[in-house]
């Protein structure tokens, strides 16, 4: 996109591009594609063949929209969004491509006539996992959306050659294999060999008098990295737009001269080469708390760089001089990652391109947007100087330079407040000192946003108050959306075709449509359907967990799911607590009348995380003891099911009956899964967190399970302090639970196994899981009962659907645009 076509994109070359087709058309391109480009005939093809061949058949019906695309923004010269974002987390393409372009049942249907199972070659693709979870996803999402809504946009991210792991389970305990996600061919994207830039790094800075006698600098780095695009189509929803993810790989630069080095060196000669392409080679698996890693910032500054040089050279193509910079491009930095684009933008414009700096400022700050996504301390970026001054010696200096100005102004209008300066400070002065990634994002940015309603509220209060009282107007709102093409039509059909059977199919374009839906709630045909489409879903569900895990899961119970990071502010320790306290009851006297539930769990725990990674073995351990006790059976099950990632995630949202957000008030930024689950018709169990709030609001409070402390009982139970240790005494089944874990009954008698999480619990609880125990078991029987209505359950469950309109990442994109990017959409004509 934007770049000018090499060859130029004739009208004819265009319509030589395969369009609408039916279900022969596409035997025909499919057989094609199996013979002219894998070279295979069907008796012998393998299923990744036939999967290959499927997904360049798909891609061709993208690339004539993609040129066309490209040359219609390069024609128009178009304001352009540039998405900048260390991770995508995009899930498989080839479903998803063709609910886009409305062809998903012709060609199943040609897929099945060829005598091929469909899903199996669906399923044949691998995750691209260049992502950890939230934020990541959140980019797919927004590159759907942008697409869809005919926006001129490009996403820019890193093109790792492993991704997030592949998590295994071994005796209850996660193990994590390295995820080659590449090894099978990646049918998607385009190699762009001409499409790259050479990023330095290190080395030094030197002054000098340019031709005008004005004093300038130079950085000389010490290494240079070539980064080279990595084009991907991202195709809108019934729409020909169809936008680009370019990734960019780290390699050897071309000018690598092996003669220059000694004849000797040939094996340190390719070391180098080697060195060069790690940049790119690996995401950090670590979501929260990294910190002090060379190779990140290396990887962060790289992004940038490549992102930057890319969007000057097509500036460039049309402009005279980079001082309309920002009325070309919107740039938006999700979350600190790509905060060095600050840094870089300024280098470029007053080292390279000769500009003042007061106005290369302003080019700078009017081209920035940051969007925040968390208020965990431990998640904000910093770097030491000293590593910064290693790697990027030359920002570092552009840094302070921000910095002083930056302070300048604060001194004038805070005379005295020395406190004040401290805090605002792009520079934290402790220690060796540390570059506050935050900090030079909310500075170098004409717009700071949270990601829900209480998360920008507590933004402003708290994480960022300073900035928020030196500049209310730059702070904005956009809550989180999700795309209802991956998460509603491709991953739940059926409930997508009862609603448009119902509706008209309107509410595909236009989520907030799904309001029509709220008069059939009161049909009970009606909800004899959606309640078969569920129970449909369910044995989906159960198929794949047994397939996956080989616990037994019987359709008819509850389905209740709790899939996210594994993290303890995320709580799934609070929900286990829950698992076991309805074992207790179970296996007492008696027994109770709790109806039967599942309660399945899915998440990666950060390797270096002990803590989540014992929480996944307690999991284990729980699930053995109960799915083992025949005094449970046919009641509670409990299953944890290996390697969430998007494509696990897609069986999981249409078979969940409820869905656990019950992280602590005031920690989950937004939180996104818990739009995925309403919007396939489950229940939500939660707190007054994130997009919860907003979620409520939305379904109606009589439609949404609320327990817990909300921020400011948080806030009052710390000013007060905190005792989980009187929680554990006063609650008997509490008690009993704890006691469980601490005696063993969950690990064949071993005290020690879990002790680091018992004592965490009874000390400190830093998450607060024992306060909020009571009120979620209280509201976990009103779930219980309320299940037993299985009508009003069903009602519920429609209301949910009808009312998640606002969750569509349409509406977030169209927030974006309005309030912080001003782009206007452009329509591609056939
Ligand atoms: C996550 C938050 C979630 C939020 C997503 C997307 C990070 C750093 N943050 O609550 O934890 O939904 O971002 O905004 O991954």
């Amino acid at each position: 996109m934007l770049e000018k076509p090499q060859t130029p994109a004739s009208p004819a070359m265009a319509e030589r591009a395969p369009r609408e087709t039916d279900v022969e058309g596409w035997k025909r391109e499919f057989r094609e594609q199996l013979f002219y480009v894998l070279g295979r005939f069907p008796a012998t093809a393998t299923t990744n063949d036939k999967y290959l061949a499927l997904a360049y058949t798909v891609r061709n019906h993208l690339l004539g929209r993609w040129v066309k695309t490209s040359e219609s923004y390069y024609r128009k010269k178009v304001r352009t969004v540039a998405y900048l974002s260390a991770e995508f987390l995009l899930g498989p393409h080839l479903g998803n491509n063709l609910v886009n372009l409305g062809a998903y049942d012709t060609v199943k249907q040609a897929i099945e006539e060829l005598g091929f199972d469909f899903q199996t070659l669906v399923d044949q693709e691998l995750e691209p996992g260049l992502g950890h979870g939230g934020l990541g996803r959140l980019a797919a999402c927004y590159l759907d959306s942008l697409a869809t809504l005919q926006i001129p946009s490009i996403g820019h991210g890193i093109r790792y050659e492993f991704g997030m792991f592949e998590q295994q389970i071994r005796d209850g305990w996660q193990v994590e294999v390295a995820d080659k996600w590449l090894r099978l061919g990646n049918p998607w994207e385009i190699r762009r060999p001409e499409t790259a830039f050479n990023v330095g790094f290190g080395g030094h800075t030197e002054g000098y008098a340019d031709a005008s006698g004005r004093y300038r600098v130079r950085w000389v780095p010490a290494r240079l990295v070539r980064g080279v695009a990595h084009d991907t189509p991202i195709l809108g929803y019934r729409v020909n737009t169809t936008n680009m993810l370019r990734l960019w790989s780290a390699e050897a630069i071309d000018s690598f001269d092996l003669e220059s080095f000694n004849i000797g060196d040939y094996y340190g000669a390719v070391e180098k080469k080697v060195a060069s392409e790690t940049i790119s080679k690996v995401l950090y698996p670590d979501d929260t708390a990294l910190r002090g890693k060379q190779l990140r910032l290396e990887q962060q500054y790289f992004l940038v760089a490549c992102a930057l040089q890319d969007m000057v050279r097509i500036h460039l193509q049309t402009a005279p001089d980079l001082t309309r910079f920002h009325e070309k491009y919107a740039v938006q930095l999700n979350d600190t990652h790509p905060a060095l684009a600050i840094a870089e933008l300024m280098r470029i414009l007053v080292d390279e391109r000769g500009m003042h700096w007061v106005p290369a400022w302003d080019v700078t700050r009017q081209t920035m947007g940051y969007t925040n996504h968390t208020l965990l301390p431990e998640a904000l970026e910093k770097w030491s100087v000293s590593l910064f001054a290693s790697v990027l010696p030359r920002h570092l200096e552009i840094v302070q330079e921000i910095n002083r100005r930056f302070l300048e102004e604060i001194r004038v209008r805070y005379p005295g407040d020395d406190d004040r300066l401290r805090r605002l400070s792009l520079i934290e002065q402790t220690g060796e000192g540390w570059v506050r990634m935050a900090h030079l994002a909310c500075v170098g940015s004409h717009a700071i946003n949270g990601v829900a309603e209480i998360h920008s509220q507590l933004l402003k209060r708290d994480v960022l108050k300073d900035f928020s009282d030196l500049w209310p107007d730059k702070f904005h709102n956009v809550t989180n959306g999700v795309t209802p093409r991956r998460f509603l039509m491709l991953v739940n059909p059926a409930q997508a075709r009862l609603i448009t059977d119902a509706i008209g199919d309107f509410w595909t374009r236009d989520l907030e449509g799904l309001s029509a839906l709220e008069r059939m709630a009161d049909d009970p045909g009606f909800r004899a359907q959606w309640r078969a489409v569920k129970q449909k879903n369910r044995e989906a569900l159960a198929t794949e967990m047994h397939a996956k895990t080989g616990v037994v899961v019987d359709p008819d119970h509850m389905i209740d799911i709790q899939v996210k990071r594994i993290h303890e502010y995320k709580r799934q320790h609070l929900n286990l607590l829950h698992v076991i306290t309805l074992y207790h009851r179970l296996v007492r006297e008696g027994g109770c009348d709790a109806p039967p539930r599942t309660v399945v769990f899915a998440g990666k725990a950060a390797p270096g995380y002990t803590m989540a990674k014992r929480i996944i073995k307690l999991i284990h351990s729980v699930a053995e003891v109960v799915n083992n006790d025949r005094k449970t059976a046919g009641r509670l099950r409990v299953v944890f099911v290996p390697d969430y990632n998007v494509k696990h995630s897609q069986r999981m949202f249409p078979g969940a009956d409820l869905s656990e957000q019950i992280s602590l008030a005031g920690k989950e930024a937004s939180g996104t899964g818990n739009m995925k689950f309403a919007m396939n018709g489950a229940l939500t169990i939660g707190t007054l967190d994130g997009a919860n709030i907003e979620i409520r609001n939305a379904v109606g409070a009589d439609n949404f399970f609320l327990f817990g402390m909300t921020v400011d009982d948080v806030q009052r139970r710390i000013v007060q302090g905190y005792h989980p240790y009187d929680h554990y005494r006063a609650d008997e089944e509490l008690h009993a639970a704890i006691d469980a874990i601490a005696n063993g009954a969950f690990s064949h008698g071993d005290r020690e196994l879990f002790r680091p999480l018992v004592e965490n619990l009874l000390r400190a609880d830093p998450f607060m899981v024992l306060a909020d125990y009571r009120s979620y078991i209280a509201c976990q029987d009103e779930v219980g009962r309320a299940w037993r209505d299985a009508e009003h359950w069903t009602r519920t469950s429609i209301l949910n659907v009808a009312r998640m309109g606002r969750f569509s990442s349409d509406r977030s994109i169209r927030d974006y645009c309005r309030d912080i990017w001003h782009v206007e959409p452009v329509a591609i004509p056939d």
